[in-house]
């Protein structure tokens, strides 16, 4: 096996080069290797080290998969101390991405030199832990307080010339890393540098901790730990010592580590980056895409139109006529001018795109030539069956024909074409330049090219992508329409939508799921609900229809200024809307319920029930291929709060057993609505978790 770090001698200087690809983490064999490069450079006799990483980058920060393992010698924190008491000239050469412990190694060394396109960072916050290997003591005296707690708060990533500025690193310098670094060490030689250990710089300044600690804890929506960053660095302007600092940063690291946050976004990062990673994908080649198709140019396939334009990729949008095409290009003008606003386009790529990108068409042969064509038409199977037997007609052989159905079977579309193999379902989320989220729906006889394609392009447009099977509302939909369903009981029995989205919103999520529905739009749901209605409801499911009658009255949500809630022009949220009590009151009379308290507990608790039992449903029949799927779904397309992992982690984390037993509990009440999942009640029997489901697929 090649060494973790391989050590060179070139003239006065060692060279440690860390090879630990793909992203040079500071795992056992990397932090033993640095140890041992340091302590034979010195006993070699040589002047200076230099440290820099093989490959794509320098050090990308610990190796997230030790966490919760036992720790191994050398830890972090002393091996850091120990390069900077090294007599030696201790100097980082960075490039690509020196984040969490990786620019910890790097504030240990002396001096830093970064390449113009490397980026630095503390982003232990989004892995719920706090900087612990000196970061929030070191980066606040080098960068200052305000600077310090502005990159450990927020984690992001510091492009190399704003670093210089901010004194994070010494140089920037264009080149291989490896000569870049050799020549800064050279010149530090020549001029005679000094070591310089950041732990001897004086204390930084004071600021008001308590309003940032305040500031940073609302922001968060409940998430812990860039609140706790506050405390740390506050420990590197207060502590009589530096080692007190460190022994400050050591606790608090230490407390956020044991937490449930750690473990909720621990596993979000290890589950998106796991969603595309599928046994039917392994060596299938997607299929090439010069130019797409998009029909329908409403909210939805204008938003789909900007995704693909952003990403390079060339649009022909079909429109039923000139009006409506007219309308569909000031959506995407409108989307693509916002890009260019947040400085996310250029003004000439954006003069591109309207110039040559974008084609407007009114008729179905402009698709003819197109590699890929995605319906976003209006929601009725009869009009999207007509789509697809066009498209049959017209595209050529080999193109992916894809719905955006949010609901409908791509099996029964799939049918009204000659070409089934080549139909799949690309779900995407509204606003579809903006929401991550892309449902890959695999319907019984689509292609696994065809598959590998849909992930492609999810790839291309920067898209968290899931593979979903055929169901009503595939994962995402599915999932939200029972967890919707749970919230309308407890509204028949006695609570009220606003408290319920209160409830939830201190929960974590963005939002809660009747504001959520004022801004998709109440007559999406009615829609749906009129549908179930016609194809004929269960006579044991409970049914309402106080929502219908806000419709009824014109009242859509926030396209229409009210909905649960009104929207005065130019606020950001509403009010509640006073018109809704009323109705639930005759509602709940018509039906007999006397209506009782709920406790915000009991919300939360119910709904994540209803989420975490209709979510085992769609991994125990396969619709979702792990629980990590659903959790990604739930995290990217409907505000899930990620310091909860997804629901089912979240459900692991309570204990599937008592979530068993409130199912079964309720049940006595609504035994329809309240059916326990075969899948929770196996993994209940076994004493196993929807983590080892999702170990035993990986
Ligand atoms: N540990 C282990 N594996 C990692 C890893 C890490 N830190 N970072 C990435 N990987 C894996 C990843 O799972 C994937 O594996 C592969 O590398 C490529 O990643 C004491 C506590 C560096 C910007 O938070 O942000 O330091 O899927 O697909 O898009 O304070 O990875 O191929 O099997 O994401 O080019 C702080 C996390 C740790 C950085 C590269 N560091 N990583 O993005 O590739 S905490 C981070 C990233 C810490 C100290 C502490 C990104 C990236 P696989 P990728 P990419």
């Amino acid at each position: 096996m090649p060494e973790a770090i391989e050590y060179e001698r070139i003239g006065d200087i060692a060279v440690l080069a860390a090879n630990n690809p793909p992203v040079n983490a500071l795992g056992v064999d990397v932090r033993r290797g640095l140890l041992a490069g340091i302590e034979r450079a010195e006993a070699e006799g040589a002047r200076a080290v230099l440290i820099y990483g093989k490959g794509r980058t320098y050090f990308a920060g610990a190796d997230i998969r030790e966490f919760g393992k036992p720790p191994q010698d050398p830890w972090l924190p002393e091996l850091c101390a120990r390069i900077e008491a090294s007599p030696l000239l201790v100097v980082s050469s960075i490039h690509g991405t020196a984040l969490g412990g990786g620019l910890e190694v790097a504030l240990a060394t002396h001096y830093r030199v970064a390449l113009p396109s490397a980026r630095v960072g503390l982003p232990e916050v989004h892995l719920g832990i706090l900087p612990g290997a000196g970061g929030t003591q070191r980066l606040p005296r080098v960068a200052g307080t305000e600077a310090a707690l502005d990159m450990i708060t927020t984690g992001r990533h510091v492009r190399a010339d704003e670093a210089l500025v901010l004194g994070v690193i010494d140089e920037v310098a264009d080149g291989d890393p490896h000569e870049v670094g050799l020549n800064y060490t050279r010149e530090l030689l020549e001029s005679g540098a000094s070591r310089r250990p950041v732990s001897e710089m004086p204390a930084p300044e004071q600021v008001n901790f308590d309003a940032v600690y305040d500031e940073v804890l609302r922001k968060g929506r409940g998430q812990i730990s860039p609140a706790t960053a506050v405390r740390a660095v506050q420990a590197a302007c207060e502590s009589e010592s530096f080692d007190a600092g460190m022994k400050r940063e050591r606790e608090l690291f230490m407390d956020l580590m044991a937490s449930d946050q750690r473990k909720g976004l621990i596993h979000a990062f290890f589950a998106e980056r796991a969603v595309g990673k599928l046994p039917e994908l392994q060596g299938v080649e997607p299929r090439m895409l010069h130019q797409i198709g998009v029909i329908g140019g409403g909210t939805m396939g204008a938003g789909i139109a900007t995704a693909a334009l952003l990403s390079g990729l060339p649009v022909v949008l079909l429109e039923m006529s000139p009006e409506a095409a007219h309308a569909a290009k000031g959506r995407i003008e409108a989307n693509l001018s916002g890009a260019v606003k947040r400085g996310k386009l250029s003004q000439a790529r954006y003069a591109e795109i309207m110039g040559s990108d974008l084609k407007l068409a009114t008729g179905y042969g402009a698709l003819s030539n197109v590699d890929l064509v995605i319906e976003a038409v209006f929601e009725d199977m009869d009009i999207k069956k007509q789509v697809f037997a066009k498209l049959d007609e017209i595209c050529k052989p080999g193109a992916v024909l894809a719905s955006n159905t949010s609901y409908l079977d791509i099996n029964e579309i799939a049918a009204a074409t000659k070409r089934p193999e080549d139909v799949i379902g690309l779900h995407f989320f509204s606003p579809a330049h903006v929401m991550k989220l892309l449902e890959v729906v695999v319907a019984d006889k689509t292609a696994p090219n065809v598959v590998a394609t849909g992930f492609a392009l999810g790839h291309r447009l920067k898209k968290v992508t899931v593979r979903a099977g055929v169901c009503d509302g595939f994962i995402g939909n599915r999932i939200l329409s029972t967890y919707r369903t749970c919230a309308d009981h407890m509204i028949l029995d006695g609570a009220s939508p606003f408290q319920i989205d209160k409830a939830l919103t201190d929960f974590g999520f963005a939002m809660g799921p009747f504001a959520v529905a004022d801004l998709a739009g109440l007559d999406i749901g009615w829609a749906v609900r009129k549908r179930k209605r016609a194809e004929g409801l269960d006579p044991r499911a409970r049914d309402s229809s106080y929502a219908d009658k806000l419709c009824e009255a014109g009242h859509f949500g926030q396209k229409t200024g009210k909905g649960y809630y009104v929207y005065e022009a130019g606020k950001r949220g509403g009010v509640p809307n006073p018109e809704v009590l009323p109705l639930i009151e005759a509602e709940r009379a018509e039906q007999g319920i006397s209506p009782r308290e709920f406790s915000d507990e009991e919300i939360v608790r119910r709904y994540m029930a209803a989420m975490v039992n209709e979510a085992a449903k769609v991994v125990g029949e396969g619709i979702a291929r792990r629980p990590l799927d659903v959790d990604v779904t739930l995290l990217y397309g409907y505000g899930f709060p990620r310091y909860r992992g997804g629901p089912l982690k979240w459900a692991d984390l309570q204990g599937l057993p008592g979530l068993l037993d409130d199912i079964r509990k309720w049940a006595a009440e609504d035994a329809y609505f309240w059916q326990p999942a075969p899948l929770l009640e196996q993994l209940v029997a076994e004493g196993r978790t929807f983590d080892d489901l999702n170990k035993e697929a990986s």
